[in-house]
């Protein structure tokens, strides 16, 4: 018994022995691996350039974690500034459980070392340039690499080839994320229901979806195959995911009815469809998905009167109807009633009529675009209740009468957009208590009278609304459809905001932004709203009279100014401060303006006088885009800086990155 304990325990030292000779191997291979991307890169390297050699074993590095025995098992090498191919001794550290390599520039192919890899259960490559066919080269690695995995994620590389039966060798893969890659073929592979969360947006994935591809006890939440090129009707099997919270179909070609099964799924938070070619009516079904919070179902085929089921769903949020061809129901659908409603996009559509009195009991709206159908008549004066009311979209409609002075009231708004319209009047002085407003639009209208000096106060004091919206960021993880108002209104012909375009080309990039900018961030704090706020104002193709306030001579930041085709307008432009820095383009065919000597008139009128009344210049397209009657706040200097040299380095990397989903 005694010699048997011996032996037991000399195994057992033995065994220890070991452990702690392969815990300095692993010392050994991360000793390798810093200095291989040492090599890969010598500048601006991440944290693995500061790994001491001198502890015994390597478990406080930083990154680096390990189990009781000293042995490595977690290993984050996340924006670690890595370069160049991938380091290929992976599978020496032959306890690795958790491999995060994301957010770095690593190229090539997967290094067939990955293969030996057994223990994984965590591996995230997000974020590199690693190319070629998955099922090409690590196909024969990963049934091997597979049998621990829990979570893959390979989103935003170059991945190509199929997907369907990579992962069937897999039993306990609960996490695949594999956005953003060139992957083709089909989308689902039997098998798929065990997953808990699959996203496989912006691929090139095509056909259909297969009814068994969700059988019963499927154990989906969160479902993401949006921009791909998948077609036929979406299967009401969906109907046995009874977890599923978010559903993202949206940017593909799924057409037929939406499937009815989805209003057996109670928790169901997120319903994205827009951009399919979604008809017939919305299933009654739907009513059923009392938690639902987000709901597009924008640019598909629905029309005719909007559907009373969408009133039911008194969680909504978030709901967008635009691009469809509604015609009507905005009031009998009851959706103006959904007591916890704050975005309604009910944009290019065939809504007319007067705009709703119903509106103005919305108490939690924060952003309503009713832009493009063809609304009339007055603007409700009751509007003013809406002191939620941030973003406020009626351009492109039909509406006439004066701007009500009620709008004064609406101390919240950030946006008010009242372009192409038949609005006339004189611009309330009521608008000088919009606190908060920073970007105006009233261009192409029929306004006239005097430019009240009041204008030059709205948006003071914006930082109450930005306060709000930085302490409830709810809204901003989902929503496709915000970055299409986002494109209308930001405009990016401005020369403060020629970086804007580039920056928003992908839909997070521009839902990023947004968020940012109604959060205040990247925005100039207002505390002079004389001196600092307005850096741009166009006043032009309206119908103003009366003397140019001298007021706005106060706005010195201002870089763009344009009052041109105001053949009313009238009095002198100083030859002093801001305003004297603005040449003749800026005043064409002002005809009662006069000039100081020393400002540079219209060089073919004569001399300084006005120039001529009637110079018959039509607009240019180019021209009327620029048309835009807008208050801007200013990006601060610093910002502008900052944010240009961030851009600069980001859109470098975007470019080397695969182009098909940028993420800043
Ligand atoms: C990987 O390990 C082998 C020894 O097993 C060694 O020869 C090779 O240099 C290592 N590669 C790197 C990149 O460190
Ligand atoms: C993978 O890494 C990216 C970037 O670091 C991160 O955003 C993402 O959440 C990670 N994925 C998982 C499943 O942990
Ligand atoms: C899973 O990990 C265990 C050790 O934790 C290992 O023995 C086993 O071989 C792995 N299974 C597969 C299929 O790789
Ligand atoms: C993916 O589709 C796009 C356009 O739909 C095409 O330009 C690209 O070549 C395709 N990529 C692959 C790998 O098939
Ligand atoms: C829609 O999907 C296609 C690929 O199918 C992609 O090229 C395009 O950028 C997507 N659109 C948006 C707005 O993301
Ligand atoms: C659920 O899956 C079973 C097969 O497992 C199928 O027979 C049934 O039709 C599915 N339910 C729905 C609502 O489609
Ligand atoms: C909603 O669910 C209830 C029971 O959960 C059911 O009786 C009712 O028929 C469902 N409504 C619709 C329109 O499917
Ligand atoms: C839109 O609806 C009208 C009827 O309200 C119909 O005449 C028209 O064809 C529809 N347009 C499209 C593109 O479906
Ligand atoms: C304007 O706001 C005040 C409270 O600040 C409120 O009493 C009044 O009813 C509002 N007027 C309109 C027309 O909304
Ligand atoms: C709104 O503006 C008008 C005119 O500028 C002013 O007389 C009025 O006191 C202001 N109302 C509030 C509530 O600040
Ligand atoms: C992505 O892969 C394709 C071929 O599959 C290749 O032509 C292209 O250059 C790669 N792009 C990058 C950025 O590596
Ligand atoms: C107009 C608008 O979209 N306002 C947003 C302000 O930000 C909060 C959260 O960040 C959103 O909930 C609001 O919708």
């Amino acid at each position: 018994m005694a010699v048997f304990h011996h032996i037991l325990s000399a195994f057992c030292q033995a065994l220890i022995i070991a452990e702690v000779i392969l815990g300095h191997s692993d010392k050994e291979v991360l000793r390798e691996l810093k200095n291989f991307l040492k090599a890969q890169n010598p500048i601006n390297r991440g944290a693995y350039d500061t790994w001491s050699e001198t502890e015994a074993l390597p478990c406080r590095l930083q990154g680096v974690e390990c189990d009781a025995a000293g042995r490595v098992t977690y290993l984050d090498l996340s924006s670690s500034n890595i370069a160049g191919p991938s380091f290929g001794n992976f599978s020496r550290l032959t306890r690795l459980t958790h491999l995060d390599l994301s957010t770095n520039s690593i190229t090539g192919q997967l290094h067939p070392d990955l293969k030996h890899c057994w223990d994984l259960q965590y591996l995230n490559l997000s974020s590199n340039l690693i190319g070629g066919a998955l099922d090409g080269n690590i196909r024969k690695n990963f049934p091997a690499i597979c049998g621990n995995l829990s979570v893959i994620t390979v989103s935003n590389n170059n991945l190509t080839g199929r997907i369907s039966g990579l992962f069937s060798g897999c039993t306990k893969l609960t996490d695949v994320d594999l956005s953003c890659n060139q992957f083709t073929g089909k989308a689902v592979w039997e098998g798929i229901e065990k997953l808990t969360r699959f996203k496989a947006s912006k691929n090139n994935l095509t056909g259909s979806i297969p009814s068994s591809t969700f059988p019963k006890g499927c154990k989906l939440q969160v479902v993401d195959i949006s921009s791909n090129q998948l077609s036929g009707n979406f299967p009401n099997s969906i109907a046995n995911c009874s977890n599923l919270r978010s559903l993202s179909l949206w940017n593909n070609s799924f057409g037929g009815s939406i499937p009815p099964g989805i209003g057996s799924i109670a928790g169901l938070e997120e319903l994205v469809l827009s951009s399919n070619q979604f008809h017939h009516k919305i299933p009654l079904e739907l009513m059923n998905c009392t938690n639902l919070k987000f709901l597009e179902i924008s640019d598909n085929n629905f029309g005719g009167e909007v559907q009373q089921v969408l009133g039911k769903l008194t969680s909504l949020k978030s709901l967008a109807l635009q691009e469809n061809n509604y015609s009507g129901g905005i009031v009998s659908s009851g959706i103006l009633q959904l007591p916890n409603l704050i975005f309604l996009d009910l944009s290019f559509n065939r809504f007319s009529g007067k705009l709703p009195s119903e509106i103005a009991s919305m108490m939690s709206i924060e952003s309503l675009v009713l832009a493009y159908n063809n609304f009339y008549r007055k603007i409700p004066p009751s509007y003013g209740r809406l002191m939620r009311l941030q973003a406020f979209d009626l351009s492109f409609n039909s509406l006439s009468g004066k701007i009500p002075p009620e709008i004064g009231n609406l101390t919240s708004l950030l946006f008010l957009m009242l372009a192409e319209n038949q609005l006339s009047g004189e611009i309330p002085r009521e608008i000088g208590n919009c606190t908060s407003l920073l970007w105006l639009n009233l261009v192409g209208n029929r306004i006239s009278g005097k430019i009240p000096p009041e204008m030059a106060s709205i948006g003071r004091n914006p930082s109450p609304t930005f306060v709000k919206n930085r302490s409830n960021p709810s809204l901003i993880k989902s929503a496709t459809s915000k970055c299409l108002p986002v494109y209308r209104w930001v405009p990016a012909s401005y020369p403060e905001f020629d970086f804007v375009e580039s920056m928003m080309i992908s839909q997070k990039n521009c839902l990023t932004m947004w968020n940012r900018l109604l959060m205040g961030y990247d925005i100039l704090p207002v505390t002079s709203p004389l001196r600092t706020a307005l850096g741009s104002l166009d006043l032009s193709w309206n119908n103003f009279s009366g003397a140019l306030p001298s007021s706005l001579d106060k706005l010195s930041k201002l870089s763009k100014f344009n009052v041109s085709y105001n053949p009313l307008l009238s009095g002198k432009v100083p030859n002093t401060r801001q305003l004297s820095t603005f040449n003749e383009q800026s005043f064409l065919s002002d005809p009662l303006l006069s000039f100081h000597s020393s400002v540079a008139p219209n060089p073919h009128s004569n001399d300084n006088q006005p120039s001529s009344y009637g110079t018959e210049k039509h607009p240019t397209n180019e021209e009327i885009t620029v048309l835009v009657i807008t208050f801007l706040v200013c990006f601060s200097a610093t910002f502008v800086i900052r944010e240009l040299q961030s851009f600069v380095y980001l859109y470098h990397v975007a470019l080397r990155k695969i182009t098909n989903c940028r993420y800043l």
